[in-house]
């Protein structure tokens, strides 16, 4: 038999914090791909779990793991998934305190099939309702319907989300789920009429023409060749081999029956997504005097029957814009480029206003039933975060803008509440502190969301600014105002004094995870977000009742301007913080071993980048600096008092002197622990690694003293 010490060399330790030399980045990554090559994925840093993206499946997720975890200490199994959700779960129902788990990591990292884990841990394991037999089934079938119409390949992940999401799962005073609540984070339209070469549009459009059976597509008037839609083949790449569309399609068709969508809605929902296929392969010519028409009549018909719009309208609409000036209504012709963003931003407005429709059904079909309602003043809830990862690629625009910021706003939120509040914790215990240097992402936070001065706030003002405003304006303004911040450059102000060429048309931001050049282009445009006003009016008439839910006639009379969408997106961010803020976390920290997509490779130079910017040294420096574990002095004692005769099976006294003659008896030394105001801090896990031993050992004793003293 192999020797404990062996063992420790070949697969590494399950906690960082374990590691004798905890302050060498070199001895860290050698445990995690120690580890990785094991198969063992998942190591803590303290409370936080840090995962390795294995690439292959690994059989760990099934039921009996599952029950392995179930009420057992963290300490006491290897690192898993299911013990960050179990613990979640048994801290919400003794604190009865609202949890959430946050995942965090670059895009392809693992965020998306963690969260899924976590919500089959709770929907395997955790009692339903006996109303709600089928509320589990929603809460797992609802993954497959917003990821067929939220997620996509990209370079950097064959399924990757395209939009954030937060979920809320609600549980009774018993600990039963009871209901489920989904708010969803700006998608990224723009997919739906361009994807950058080897991207792929949305993956509903391919599973549909893959899967759907000949019937239903004759009805929808589509082929079932993806490379007849133009929408579809921007990036060049319609198939993916990891991917099989015609399995997925019969998952996804499953799933909406299962939410408990209609016959009737789906084939609604499946018209508009039809619809913007022929959308997409609508195209105009130009005439002779510049007048901009419609060149391919069927597809324009297909797309306005689909729609549920009358065809003359619709074409009207796309080629004329109504105008109102001094009180009165004009009608002007577009020009070919305006017809084509025209109809571009039709396309755009009709997936994405139907994407927040599918959500809020769903989350019609997950929320907690009346009769429940009421009796459920003493529910919690456990919030799960999963939002689109850090990105960069080759041409980055203000989508990756977005996403990056949302990145950013996560990591301060990890560096707030893990960081600063354990610095904080010590000093309100009165523990000395030694100081852990980390990079504090506020300032870049800051430089994008400040009031007036922050890039949003310029960009939102460029767009309303009347007379001549373009991307490079824009560009200019910002060069003006944050020019001088030490995390913002452009080609100018560079002066030839970066690594990386610079175009004119670009700035940089130095994220907390690294340099992105973002291209303006467009920014102004997709801030505006704007739809010409007779395209709402036709669509506010539809037939299709999806569409008439979407657009609704207000829109049009309301003349006030809605909310620009960097801004939406920045407000909707804040409200997500304060949800966030208001419950325990617990953390998952994802990280991505190679580019290629491939199980065992474990690219060193890319996992070291990782461990850096998610500050996992700074992390684990500051759970050893000070102490691995603290517990409050009342918890302790109620958990380890029958180890000492004083404090057993009751302690009058104060709860400190308490703790006090409970370490002293269990011959704690001075350098292993400390007390502070209302906790007790423990230096090292193998000192609570004892205790605990010690305290299983004495179970046994402990149930008889029990049974004696009835
Ligand atoms: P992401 O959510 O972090 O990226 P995903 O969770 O989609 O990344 O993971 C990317 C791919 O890696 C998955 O499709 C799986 O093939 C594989 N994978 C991830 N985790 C595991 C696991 N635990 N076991 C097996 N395979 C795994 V993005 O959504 O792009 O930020 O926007
Ligand atoms: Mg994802």
């Amino acid at each position: 038999m192999e020797s404990a010490l062996t063992a420790r060399d070949r697969v590494g330790v399950q906690d960082f914090v374990l590691l004798e030399n905890y302050n060498s980045e070199a001895t860290f990554i050698e445990n995690l791909r120690r580890r990785f090559r094991e198969n063992l994925i998942y190591t803590y840093i303290g409370s936080v779990l840090v995962s390795v993206n294995p690439y292959k499946e690994l059989e760990i997720y099934s039921k009996q793991q599952m029950e392995r975890y179930r009420g057992v200490s963290f300490y006491e199994i290897s690192p898993h998934i299911y013990a960050i959700s179990d613990n979640t779960y048994r801290a919400m129902r003794t604190e009865r305190r609202d949890q959430c788990i946050l995942i965090s990591g670059e895009s392809g990292a693992g965020k998306t099939e963690a969260s899924k884990k976590i919500l089959l841990y709770f929907a395997v394991t955790c009692p339903t309702n006996d109303h709600m037999v089928t509320l589990g089934d929603r809460l797992l079938q609802s993954n497959p319907v917003l990821e067929a119409f939220g997620n996509a390949k990209t370079l950097r992940n064959d399924n990757s989300s395209r939009f954030g999401k937060y979920m809320d799962i609600q549980f009774d005073f018993k600990g039963a789920t009871m209901g489920g609540h989904i708010l969803n984070y700006l998608l990224e339209k723009s997919r739906v009429v361009h994807q950058n070469h080897g991207e792929r549009n949305f993956h509903i459009f391919y599973q549909l023409l893959d899967g759907g059976d000949d019937d239903l597509l004759n009805t929808l008037n589509l082929e079932r060749n993806p490379h007849s839609y133009r929408y579809l083949v921007k990036g060049s790449c319609a198939r993916v081999s990891s991917v099989s569309d015609k399995n997925n399609w019969r998952v996804v068709r499953k799933a909406l029956d299962v939410i408990g969508f209609t016959a009737e809605e789906v084939q609604k929902l499946l018209n508009i997504v039809a619809s913007v296929l022929h959308l997409g392969n609508t195209l105009f010519g130009e005439g002779e005097e510049g007048e901009t028409y419609i060149t391919t009549e069927t597809q324009l018909s297909n797309a306005a029957k689909l729609l549920g719009v009358d065809g003359s309208a619709l074409k009207e609409a796309l080629t004329h814009k109504k105008l109102t000036a001094k009180g009165e209504e004009m009608i002007s012709p577009l020009n070919f480029e305006q017809a084509v963003s025209a109809r571009d931003a039709l396309a755009k407005a009709v997936y994405g206003r139907t994407f927040n429709w599918l959500v809020e059904k769903i989350n019609q079909s997950l929320a907690l039933k009346e009769e429940i309602y009421h009796s459920s003043k003493d529910a919690s809830v456990i919030g799960l975060l999963d939002i689109y990862g850090f990105e960069v690629l080759q041409h980055n625009s203000f989508e990756q803008f977005c996403i990056n910021y949302c990145n950013e706003k996560l990591q301060q939120l990890f560096i707030e509440l893990t960081l600063r509040s354990e610095q904080e914790e010590y000093e309100t215990e009165g523990i000395a502190w030694e100081t852990v240097q980390y990079f504090d992402n506020k300032i870049i936070c800051d430089l994008i969301e400040e009031k007036h001065k922050g890039i949003i706030s310029i960009l939102d003002e460029e767009c309303l600014r009347p007379g001549e405003t373009c991307d490079i304006s824009f560009l200019e303004k910002l060069e003006d105002t944050v020019g001088g911040h030490p995390h913002f450059i452009t080609h100018k102000l560079a002066n030839g004094k970066t690594r990386r060429v610079m175009s004119r048309e670009e700035f940089r931001l130095l994220h907390y995870a690294g340099e992105v050049n973002y291209n303006v282009n467009g920014f102004l445009d997709k801030n505006n977000d704007l739809l010409n006003r007779n395209l709402k009016e036709v669509m506010c008439q539809s037939e299709n009742q999806i569409l008439s839910h979407c657009f609704r006639r207000e829109e049009v009379i309301d003349q006030k301007r809605p909310e620009m969408a960097a801004s939406q997106f920045k407000n909707s961010l804040m409200k997500l913080m304060e949800i966030l803020m208001s419950k325990e976390p617990s953390y998952i920290r994802c990280i991505k071993p190679n580019d290629a997509k491939q199980p065992g490779r474990f690219d060193e130079v890319l996992v070291r980048h990782q461990v850096k910017y998610l500050g996992l040294m700074e992390n684990l420096r500051v759970r050893r600096a000070g102490f691995a574990y603290r517990r409050r002095f009342e918890a302790f004692l109620q958990r380890y008092k029958p180890l000492c005769p004083e404090t057993w099976p009751n302690w009058n006294g104060k709860l400190a002197d308490g703790v006090s003659a409970l370490v002293n008896h269990l011959g704690y030394k001075p350098e292993e622990y400390k007390l502070g105001r209302s906790k007790i801090f423990i230096r090292f896990p193998k000192t609570l690694f004892a205790t605990e031993d010690a305290l299983e050992a004495k179970k046994p004793e402990i149930a008889v003293t029990l049974q004696k003293s009835w």
